[in-house]
């Protein structure tokens, strides 16, 4: 166990349009006052908050085919990419505050400009894996994997706002923790590519220690390379993070979604973050705010050295009387 050296640039985006539910654009100014950036400051870290980004409004979004708004989601993940890229240039570990998951589209492939060889950990409840063929809600947060895997460029139909995007992972370059909530064409997509995953009963029947263990296998099966780590709060179970628009029964633990992220900072390769998917405004109460947004902190402070035993400063000496 190290002391904490990270260097954090944090950007939120305030973007709903990938889903139909209003509330997830308050996402990042929520985790933002639940103290991330003291937070962070306070366990070592050095942190540049960039701020929120402004998407413009795309008039006449009309569908295309079953998907919903697409030039407003194509051009939102083409900002927020290059500002993914402008903070990996500056050094930083990324924090992208979301927003619904079809940010990962650009979170990803800004990232993947500076960091060709990255690799993908996706924690979710779903595999957000529907091609716009085969999407049944047609809304492209339950669709980014698919733009990015080369393997499924075939597959893809070509839509406006989406022509600057070019798949930068392979399938074997993506691995999935805590699925519950599979769509049988997503199913099907995991399946034909061989996409290594997770889902809760790996984590059930193996316990979240060796899921790690084995994702580190995965992932690092040749050379050690930068992770992105893509994290739906919704991979967390609802009674822990309720304010979340596709909630599904049987999550990860706090203890469980909090151990992902010790391990993954661990292995000292962890270059962008994705926290996606709190919505205030689907809380019932206060507390169902508050504990989500909670959950949204701690996940991230996990990934930048916090440890549960406690840590002190090196150069810490008892007082002596
Ligand atoms: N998320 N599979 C469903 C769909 O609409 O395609 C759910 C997607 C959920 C997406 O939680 O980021
Ligand atoms: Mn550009
Ligand atoms: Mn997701
Ligand atoms: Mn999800």
């Amino acid at each position: 166990q190290k002391r904490n050296h990270h260097s954090v640039g944090i950007i939120g985006a305030p973007f709903c349009k990938g889903q139909r539910r209003d509330g997830v654009e308050k996402g990042p100014d929520l985790i933002r006052s639940a103290g991330l950036v003291e937070k962070l400051k306070g366990q070592g870290c050095s942190v540049r908050d960039y701020g929120n980004l402004k998407f413009e409004n795309v008039p006449d979004d009309e569908p295309i085919g079953k998907v919903l708004r697409p030039r407003s989601v194509g051009r939102a993940n083409e900002q927020l990419a290059d500002a993914v890229r402008a903070i990996k240039k500056d050094g930083h570990t990324c924090v992208m505050l979301g927003g619904d998951h079809s940010l990962a589209i650009g979170s990803i492939l800004g990232h993947a400009a500076s960091r060709k060889e990255l690799c993908v950990v996706w924690v979710d409840a779903h595999a957000d894996i529907n091609t716009p063929l085969t999407t049944l809600t047609g809304n492209i947060h339950g669709q980014p994997v698919s733009y990015l895997i080369r393997e499924l460029h075939p597959k893809i139909p070509v839509m406006q706002g989406f022509s600057w995007i070019k798949p930068c992972i392979s399938a074997r370059d993506i691995i999935y923790i805590g699925l519950r909530d599979v769509d049988p064409e997503e199913h099907y997509i995991l399946k034909y590519l061989g996409v290594k995953f997770f889902s809760m009963t790996e984590v059930d029947r193996l316990g979240i220690a060796k899921v790690m263990e084995e994702t580190c296998d995965h992932i690092f099966s040749k050379v050690k390379r930068p992770i992105h780590l893509s994290y739906d709060i919704d991979a967390l179970d609802p009674s822990v993070s309720p304010a979340t628009g596709t909630p599904v029964v049987g999550g990860l633990s706090y203890r469980e979604g909090i151990y992902i992220t010790e391990q993954i900072c661990q292995t000292g390769m962890l270059s962008a973050l994705d926290l996606v998917e709190v919505n205030p405004k689907l809380g019932r109460t206060e507390a169902e705010i508050s504990s989500t947004a909670t959950a949204a902190v701690d996940v991230i402070l996990g990934c930048f050295g916090r440890f549960r035993e406690g840590s002190h400063a090196p150069d810490y000496r008892m007082p002596t009387p």
